[in-house]
This record gives C-alpha cells, structure tokens and sequence, in this order.
C-alpha cells in the first residue's frame, strides 16, 4: 500500500529548511531511519521514517521551506501501518515492565519473610521527659510481640500507620530520621567470616607496621616529605575484610569491582601491595620522591602510577561524587547493552571530615533515585578531620545516618565492637544506649586518648546502672572495649549485608579511631592527622600492639617485615586475592579503539555555506547528527547536557537517541506528538544531567575513562555554557586530566562579546586560560565550521582511534554567519591544529603592513577591520586565524627550551616563528578573552607585539555595543591598527588621530577592567 510520509510536529518552527535528502527514489527503509534532514535557524534534526518499505517518490529537494503536515516522500509499505506496529510495541513494554517490578515485590516479600530471624525485643529506654514509663512500656511490650509474631516489616508498618494518624490528627512532629546509637546489624543477625581471623590478625599489623614504617623511613630521609599514618592507622580493618573477603579483581571473566581509597590512606595500599609482592622495598622507600621514574605518589594519581592507581580521591569531596556517577554510569552501560550484567559493585572510602564538602552529599539524592544498589559509602568515622574533632558538641555517625536515610539510602551503622555485645545484651532498662546517646564524639575523642580508669570514669560513671555494668571488668578490660570499625566479624557483616542490598545504595558508618595502635602521641589526639614521625619508644610501642615479629634493633631500624614467600601470611594473602580474581588497586586497559570515521565524513562542512548563516554550535550539532550515521562511532557517544539541549539546538537528540532514565518513561511527554519530544528511555543515549554542571561532569569522567573501567571506549560529548564549565568545576577538570579521561568538553555560547544580553555572570572569557592549565587538555577557538570539524576529526582520531590520554576543550559559539569554504592551501590543515594559518592576505599597496592575529568570534572583526585598512587607509596586512593559542604557546615553550638547551645545535624554530618570521610588520592579535589569551605567544616571536582583548567584568548589550565597549570591534581594530604603525614608526601618527576621532573613540574612557 502506498503511504505517505508527512513533516511531523517540529514545535513552534515553520518553513524550515530541507538541508539534506538521506535517501532516494527505490532505496529499502525501515521504521525510524532517517529520510531528510531540516534545518531551523537554531537546531538542526533528522526527519524518521515512521514506515518500513521501498521509497517510490522524493517530494523535496534541498533548500525547499517545510511546514508541518507538507509531503515529504511517497513510500509503498511493505508492512502493517505504522500505527498498527509502534503501539502495540510499547504497550507491551510496559506489560514487561510492570511484570518484573511485581516479580521484584514478590522477591522482596520473600526476603523479608526470611529475615524474621533477626528480631529482638525493644527495650526501654529510659528517658526523664517520660510521663508515663509504664504506657511505654506497654507500647513497647505490643510491639517486641508484634516483631516477634510478624516480623520486623510488620512492626515497621504499624510505627508509619501510627505516624500518619498522628499527622492526620494534627500532630505534625517531624519522624526522626535517627535510630539509637547502635550497630545495625544485630549480633545474632551477623554473617561470621569465613576467615582465618588469627593469620588475617597477623597480615593486617604487618600491613600496618609497613604503612607507617614507609612514612616514618621517608621523613626521617627528607623531613620535608609528610605523609599520614593515622589515616590508614583508623582504616586498616576497613580495607583488609574488603580486599580479603569482598572485592573482585577485573580479569578475563569478570570486570572487576571498582574501589575508591581514601586518598590520604594510600600508604596502607602501598604496604599491602608491598606483601602481595606487586612493590618492593626500593619502592616503599621512595614514597612521595617521584622525580626518579619508579617512586610511589602521595596519593592516588593514575597520571603518575598508571598502572596502580584508578582513581583520584585527595581532593576531598571528589571521590564520593565521582563514586555515585561512575555507579550510575555502570547502570547506563548495562541499560545500554554495552556491557554485561555481573553484579560489580562501586565502592567508595571516605572520611567523616571529608563528608563535609558540598559535593560528598551533594548528589546522594540521585543515588537513591536512580536506586544505585551498585554503589557502597564506606565512611571512616575515625571522629577526627586535620584540626580536630568533626563534631566536638555532636556526633557525626547520627548526622549522616539522618542525611542519608532521609536522602532513601540504606544506612548500616557500624559502631560497637563484638567486646560490647554482652554488655548491650545485659542492658535491660537501656540506660547503657541512652548513654551512647547523650555522649557527644569530642567526649568519645578524648577517651580514646586517655585510658580505661578515664572511660569507667566519663563514660560508665555516667549513671549508676552502667557504672554497675562494668563493676566487674578491669580498666584494662574496659579499655578493650573495641570499636565497630576495628571488629573484622562487625565490618564482615556490614560488607555482606552491604553487598546483598538492592534497590537502593548502601552507606556504611564505620566508628573508628584516628591513629589507632598510635600509642600516647598519635592515637585520637587532635594532632594525629599530622604525625608522619613516631619516636623510638612510640615504634616500639606500636610493634608490641601488633605483635609485630621485629627485634627492638630491627624497630630502631624501622625495617620494613615481609615473611618469607612461602609462610602462611603470604601464602593466605596471595590465595585470597587470586581467589578473588587477581589484585587491587590495578589499572588496565583491553578496550578496542574505535575506528574512526572517514576522512571525508565532514567534507560537507568544508564547503562554503553561502548567504546561508549559522552558529559554530550549530555546526557541533551538525557534526554529531553526522556522528550518528557512523555505524563504529554512533554507539559509542555520549551527549551529556545540563538542562541547555534547547539552548544549544540540540533538542532534535531526545527524539532521535532517547535520554536515559534508568526507568523508561512512565508518562506521556507533554510534547509526544512533536518530532522533538521529550523521550525519556531505559537505553537512552543522552545524559541529560539537570542543573548540575558537577554531576555532568563526573559523568563524562565516568564514561571518558570507560576504556579502563568497563574496557569500552566511549566518546563523551558535554556541553555547557563555556562560563559554567571550567570556571565551575576546574577541580574534577584537573581529576580528569589525572584519570587520563578522553573526550570532548564543549563550552558553548562561548565569548565575553559573543553571548550578548546575558552578563556578567554568563560571559567568558578567560576558560582557555583555566584550561591551558591542564597539561593533558587541548583546547581550540574555531571561528568556522570547516575548522571546527577539522579539530573534531583530529580528536577523534587521536584520543578514540590512536587512544592518546588528551582531552579536547573547544569553544562554540551562538552567533550566526555565513562560512567560507576551507582555504585550498594544503598547509592549511595542518595549521588548523597547531594553532594559526593565514586565512587572508590584503597585498595591494605594497608599501605598509602589518599581521594581524584574530581568533574565535573576533577573528571576523579582524578580517573587516583588515578590509578598511585597506580600502581606506591602503594598508597591506595577513590576517591569521588563531585556532589556539594555548597550542601554540606550548609548542613555543618546548621550542624554545630545546633551543636553550642545546645551544650548540642548529636552532629551531616555534610554529609562531614558522608563521610570523619572514612576514613584514608588526603583529596585532585579539580574541574574544583575555589579552593574557594571545599574549602567550607574544615572547616566542623578535617582532613588535600588540594584543586586544575582553579583560574585564562583562556586561548584558548587543554584541557591537560590547565589542565597541572591550574594543575589539573592527573600528577598534583599525584605529589601534594605525596606531600600532604609527609607533613603530611606518606611518604619520595623524592618521592613528585621525580614526580615534572618526570612529568616536574616547581616548578618556578608563579600562574596561576598572568599569
Ligand atoms: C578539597 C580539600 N581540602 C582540604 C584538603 C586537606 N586535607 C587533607 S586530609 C584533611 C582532613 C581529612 O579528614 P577526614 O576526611 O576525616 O579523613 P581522616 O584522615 O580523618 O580519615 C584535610 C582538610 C584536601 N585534601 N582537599
Ligand atoms: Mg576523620
């Protein structure tokens, strides 16, 4: 039957341009290929098929004007109608779906059911607002009945019912969002380790010895070295119950778990790996001294340990963001089809001072709702950050317990050691929990410094019943009583539950001590984040701790202690990490380049666009729609946004490639009946992020390191408003540079004078400063499509195909023009991308010139200003279009330190020099930044420099009123032009006067930087 194919809903645009025909009279398509491409003045999209058959007719040519509902092509269907087909596809989707979340329900009710095991009777505790201790008694003797007789999920339901009748009935008190401050997991609940507890004792001190013996050697060396002992001191439990019982290595069979070390307990990962026979003493022995090839670094830092170290921590807050992204991009991949489903977890250490930082809870929120059961927080509430307490007059377990339930996660409290069990067990009244209550973490803190005669004191002598409690335990005795985080069968348990959670992520609040085993001057003293050097007699104090097998000679040494290869220690630690797949931390690569597309894929953008204009972020847009035909490179994209697709044009994705949404789309968009409607899809490609340019960006970390993560190579695409990108998060840019991420950052509507009503806020021009910062990121200002798809090509290329460690930083840019065709010069390429080729030559006078240097959207100013210099003042110039100069500026650095260090040898030339040195003139350049931006090739070149630029706050106007304001614009240009002449004395400075008057310049108008 034959169909007709209409222009669907393309929202609030009319006669749009037909810019490209993908398909011809005869040609088979099926249901969504697409059949034309239009083009409005802000966004390009690719008209689908909405029918499977052969085309009999084409009713559009390019450049035709189309509405909604004009005919864009006769097709003889081959199939049933498209209404026929496409329902019944989804409806079916949706059966699928609501089947499985009630076979989801119905796993859930069985698992609860077998948890019945877990319960216990409630006790009382004791509390003086307490009107009536007999009622409550009476409640709590229903509800232990109800535990016992029901289960927990029942008693759970009752306490809400109760809750909302209350808030129905007016009492609006807010439910608190805290349990009691004990362990979560129930003694009789705990799952025992499988372990050798007393051979894991042992690895552990050594581990422990080694650690601290590493920082201790290092700066008895170099004083000036640092280090941290108490860190890993508080965390050593934390890590060893992982590596030995929990986490899985990447190997051939499976991918591998994913962990994030606390950054400053790097040394316990290093002493480790020293036993595990991965380091040798050499190598301990050169912790923090990197210089020499081979040294082990402060921290984690894939860039220097590429192949130890995954992921960058240090920098507080970054981990447990990046944590939840990487997480959330695992789910996408799997969503994808790009990866398998086996169950790998992310893990996440992380301090309680470090909790602090913004972005450590700042994006909880989307773990929980994108139900992230993927993803464990281990949090070391060791109480202590580097000055002091985190909470001296509070307790930090219960403040982050409340964050996190509150936020839906699911929150174990690991606080007390197994010594504690009996002494819960035998408080009856619960006045002993009333005490862990009412004390707040400096009291917990100051304990931990003093001795067990102090805590009876503080502590137990709180009330009499808990005094009565320990009547019988010796000082030495209470002083044992150990803490959750140090317990391997308590941390055992929380790592197992942990690990068999699902639908929500898990956080795990270890109570530890900082510098625990210390001895007097390390262990939870306000100083202990400090200590990198222990005295003789805290040595030996420490070696006894832990029983560490060293003679006091050996101690005063500080050897380092690894058994023999065949004792049972590394035996037992060898066994366990092959049994578990191999060792970690460990960084390896196995993905595939991806071919990248042919050369000529954007040959289309190498020709001149005519009267037609349009943005260089168009030209992006065009560029990915390109992509996306690719079929080796199509997949493999990732368009991240923070809630700009529509600022950018890019709105035509949502139809085409779907946004991700781990859950469908369990509504009917506002706009489905337009070809750009906002599709939401459990495989959808876009990462559409929200208003969250840090999230956004951990995403693109996420999927720019997938090539070692889940060894794909992925390509990411974010784009941001140029000011918002670096500017905003330049400390996850500086963590990507480290990662070794590749892909592409895109800051579009970029410019100080570009980007024209928006402000002072919004108007950039200084992100290719903050990028040139990072040594791995290249960054370019194309100013045409035909440079920008050259660039984009190139990076392609280099980062997915030849898998460089680089990443690309372009601007783009929302004003509209008309593009020239590519210049047939062959260096022109070439020039392109290491930063400068001569766009222009006015050579008509032969008697004056000058070179003129433009780049981004002010390089068109220069080519007009060059066109009135000409005309008006008969000045010959060269008008260079600067794609980078950062590149150039890098290229001019090595140049010349080659130069100065072989003074000897042939001198060679910077590519500055290659261009500018036999020109005639002086050099003006200008961009759309920072003077600072072109003054960085200004020492690489022996003539006479003069740079333009937006320095300054910017400001809402036209973009000629901001260019006139900065003066940039083209008048500027030629008067500041003349003037350069004049100075250098090749023209009379009358005519340098003569402009500045013309062109109404106010030779009294202070610094744009001072207004
Ligand atoms: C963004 C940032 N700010 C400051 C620091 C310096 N710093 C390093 S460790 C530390 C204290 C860490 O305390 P906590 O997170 O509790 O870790 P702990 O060592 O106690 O386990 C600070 C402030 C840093 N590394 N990163
Ligand atoms: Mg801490």
């Amino acid at each position: 039957m034959s169909e007709k194919l209409l222009v669907p809903d393309i929202g609030e645009f009319e006669k749009v341009e037909v810019i490209e025909l993908l398909v011809k009279a005869g040609d088979q398509i099926n249901i969504n290929d697409p059949v034309v491409t239009i083009e409005s003045d802000k966004s390009s999209v690719e008209i689908p098929s909405i029918i499977s058959g052969t085309i009999e007719s084409v009713k559009v040519k390019v450049g035709d004007k189309v509405s909604k509902g004009d005919l864009l092509l006769n097709i003889l269907s081959s199939e049933k109608t498209f209404s026929e087909k496409i329902i019944p596809k989804d409806t079916e989707n949706i059966i699928k779906e609501a089947e499985a979340s009630l076979i989801i329900e119905k796993e859930e009710n069985i698992q609860q059911k077998s948890y019945k095991k877990e319960q216990q009777t409630i006790s009382h505790v004791v509390n003086e607002s307490d009107i009536d201790p007999l009622e409550t008694q009476d409640w709590l003797e229903s509800l232990s009945a109800v535990v016992k007789k029901d289960g927990n999920q029942r008693a759970h339901y009752l306490i809400k019912e109760l809750i909302n009748k209350a808030y129905k009935e007016g009492g609006n008190i807010p439910y608190t969002q805290n349990t009691p401050y004990i362990n979560t997991i129930l003694p009789e609940a705990e799952v025992k380790s499988p372990g050798d507890q007393n051979i894991e004792r042992r690895i552990r001190s050594l581990i422990r010895w080694n650690a601290a013996a590493m920082v201790v050697r290092a700066n008895k060396k170099f004083p000036e070295l640092g280090g941290h002992i108490g860190t890993f001191a508080s965390a050593a439990t934390l890590y060893d119950v992982g590596m030995n019982h929990f986490w899985r290595a990447k190997n051939n069979k499976f991918g591998g778990d994913l962990v994030y070390f606390q950054g400053h307990s790097a040394p316990g990962m290093y002493a480790r790996a020293f036993l595990e026979g991965r380091l040798n003493e050499r190598q301990l022995d050169s912790f923090r001294q990197e210089v020499k090839l081979g040294g082990l670094s402060s921290y984690p830092h894939p860039w220097l340990m590429p192949k130890f170290w995954q992921f960058p921590t240090v920098s507080m807050g970054l981990g447990p963001m990046l944590a939840i992204y990487q997480a959330r991009y695992m789910k996408y991949l799997i969503n994808r089809g790009l990866i398998k489903d086996e169950g790998r977890k992310v893990w996440a250490f992380l301090g309680d001072g470090e909790m602090d930082e913004p972005e450590s809870l700042g994006a909880i929120g989307l773990a929980a709702r994108e139900k992230l059961d993927n993803l464990i927080f281990v949090v070391n509430c060791n109480l202590q950050r580097l000055d002091g307490p985190v909470r001296g007059n509070g307790k930090i377990i219960q403040e982050l317990e409340g964050s996190f339930r509150g936020a839906g996660w699911n929150v174990i409290k690991v606080i007390w050691g197994s010594y504690w069990d009996s002494l819960i067990a035998n408080d009856k009244t619960g006045q002993l929990v009333k005490v862990m209550n009412d004390t707040v973490d400096g009291e917990y803190q100051a304990m931990k410094a003093r001795d067990g005669a102090y805590v009876r004191e503080k502590f137990f002598g709180k009330h009499p019943e808990t005094r009565e409690l320990v009547s019988r335990l010796s000082d030495k005795d209470i002083w044992r009583l150990n803490r959750g985080g140090h317990d391997p069968h308590k941390v055992f348990a929380a790592y197992d539950k942990a690990s068999k959670n699902q639908g929500s992520p898990t956080v795990i609040l270890a109570k530890t001590i900082k510098g625990y085993g210390m001895g007097k001057t390390g262990e939870s003293v306000n100083t202990t984040h400090q200590t990198k050097k222990l005295d003789i007699d805290d040595l030996l104090y420490y070696r006894d701790r832990f029983d560490v097998p060293l003679t006091d000679e050996q101690v005063k040494n500080i050897q380092y202690f690894k058994p023999d290869d065949k004792s049972p220690e590394i035996k037992y630690i060898k066994e366990r990490r092959m049994s578990l797949g191999g060792f970690i931390p460990e960084r390896t690569t196995y993905s595939k380049p991806i071919k990248a597309p042919p050369k000529d894929i954007f040959d289309f953008m190498k020709v001149s666009t005519g009267e037609k204009k349009m943005s260089t972020t168009m030209a992006l847009v065009r560029i990915l729609t390109n992509l996306l035909r690719d079929k080796n490179v199509a997949p493999r994209l990732v368009p991240i946004i923070p809630d700009e697709a529509r600022t950018f044009g890019m709105e035509g994705f949502f139809q085409k490639i779907g946004i991700y949404a781990h859950e469908g789309q369990k509504y009917e968009p506002e706009d489905s009946a337009q070809l750009s409607s906002y599709r939401e899809d459990k495989s959808g490609q876009v990462l559409e992020e929200g208003i969250n340019e840090a999230g956004a960006m951990s995403s693109w970390i996420a999927a720019g390191t997938a090539y070692t993560n889940h060894d794909i190579e992925m390509i990411p695409i974010y784009i941001f408003y140029s000011m918002f990108g670096f500017q905003r998060i330049g400390d996850l840019a500086w963590a990507a540079g480290d990662s070794q991420a590749r892909g592409f950052l895109i800051g579009a509507t970029a410019g100080r004078t570009t980007l024209a009503g928006e402000g002072l806020q919004h108007q950039d021009g200084h992100s290719h400063l903050i990028a040139s910062t990072i040594p791995n990121c290249i960054s370019y200002d194309p100013t045409f499509h035909y440079e920008l798809a050259v660039i984009f090509r190139e990076g392609l290329r280099r980062m997915h195909e030849k898998n460089e460690n680089i990443f690309y930083y372009i601007t783009t840019m929302n004003e509209n023009y008309s593009h020239p065709e590519i210049p047939k010069d062959k260096k022109c390429e070439e020039g392109i991308l290491k930063g400068m080729y001569k766009i222009k030559e006015f050579n008509r006078f032969k008697k004056t010139k000058i070179q003129l240097l433009g780049s981004g959207a002010i390089l068109r100013e220069m080519l007009a200003g060059a066109e009135i210099l000409q005309n008006e003042y008969q000045i010959d110039s060269e008008i260079w279009s600067v794609t980078s100069f950062n590149e150039l500026r890098r290229d001019g650095m090595e140049i010349e330190r080659y130069n100065l260090l072989n003074p000897d040898k042939e001198q060679k030339f910077s590519f500055v020099e290659q261009c500018l040195g036999t020109t005639e003139g002086p050099i003006m350049a200008a961009s759309d930044y920072m003077r600072m931006n072109s003054d960085q090739i200004r020492p690489y070149t022996s003539k006479s420099f003069y740079s333009l630029g937006t320095d300054g706050y910017g400001r809402s106007d036209t973009r000629k009123n901001l260019r006139k304001f900065f003066e940039v614009d083209k008048e500027h240009i030629v008067a500041y032009g003349l003037s350069v002449l004049a100075k250098e004395q090749l023209i009379a400075s009358k005519y340098a006067e003569e402009a500045i008057k013309k062109y109404n310049i106010d030779g009294n108008k202070p610094m744009p930087t001072k207004l």
